[in-house]
């Protein structure tokens, strides 16, 4: 018994140096700029919680490398960068792509900018239907906007209504469709990292917060392939 509570003792300890680790890694993430080639990240689907989780980890593990941050004035040209080759429609809120690639930046609730949390702020349109042409090679880059939460990211084979535990419902939607939570604001910058898919299966799909409870309040909205 002894032996088993050292271990415990032992573990507990190294999942908070970890923890404290990661903190420090992106909490003070390195110099404030915009490097499209360092955030490349590629994710393997997740099949089920447990592969939530792992990826969720080895994602956190790499977050030192892979996450920068930006002002808020450099995000406002990040997110310019991203409504190029879009038509916007505002009567059906929906944001068409009809050219490969697909370039999309995504706010994760914008608290800490100008907006109610819990909900997907993208070319200024709250939870937009994304609409993206076949076999279209797609860039999402997942800028945490939110001043205390931490929010990832995620097409998903889910539909809804979504639960609490939203990535449980169904699969991630495309290879590398996910990006793993990012930190909240910090001291007015911003967590960004991004990640490139295939969709390469016709059909219509959600795009999704994954932290729990999340996508279930709001932060959801639809992708469709076609
Ligand atoms: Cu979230």
């Amino acid at each position: 018994m002894r032996t088993g509570y050292k271990g415990w003792l032992v573990g507990g300890f190294a999942v908070i140096i970890g923890g404290l680790g990661v903190a420090w890694a992106t909490g003070h993430g390195g110099p404030i700029s915009f490097d499209r080639s360092s955030t490349q990240s590629r994710h393997a689907p997740s099949q089920a919680l447990g592969g939530y989780v792992g990826s969720m980890q080895s994602g956190m593990r790499s977050t030192g490398m892979g996450t920068s941050r930006i002002t808020a004035t450099r995000l406002a040209a990040l997110v310019k960068s991203g409504e190029r080759g879009v038509a916007v429609s505002r009567a059906t809120n929906s944001l068409t792509y009809t050219a490969s690639p697909v370039t999309i930046v995504v706010l994760a609730s914008p608290t800490a900018l100008h907006r109610p949390g819990l909900q997907w702020e993208v070319d200024g349109r709250i939870n937009p239907t994304v609409i993206v042409p076949t076999h279209a090679t797609v860039t999402v880059t997942l800028v945490n906007a939110d001043s205390g939460y931490m929010h990832g990211f995620e097409v998903t084979t889910a539909q809804p209504p979504f639960a609490w535990e939203a990535m449980r419902q169904g699969r991630t939607a495309f290879a590398g469709s996910f990006v793993h939570p990012l930190l909240p604001e910090y001291h007015g910058t911003f967590a960004f990292l991004s990640t490139t898919f295939i969709a390469n299966t016709t059909g219509t799909f959600h795009y999704i917060c994954p932290v729990p409870g999340h996508a279930h309040h709001g932060m959801s909205g639809i992708f469709r392939v076609q």
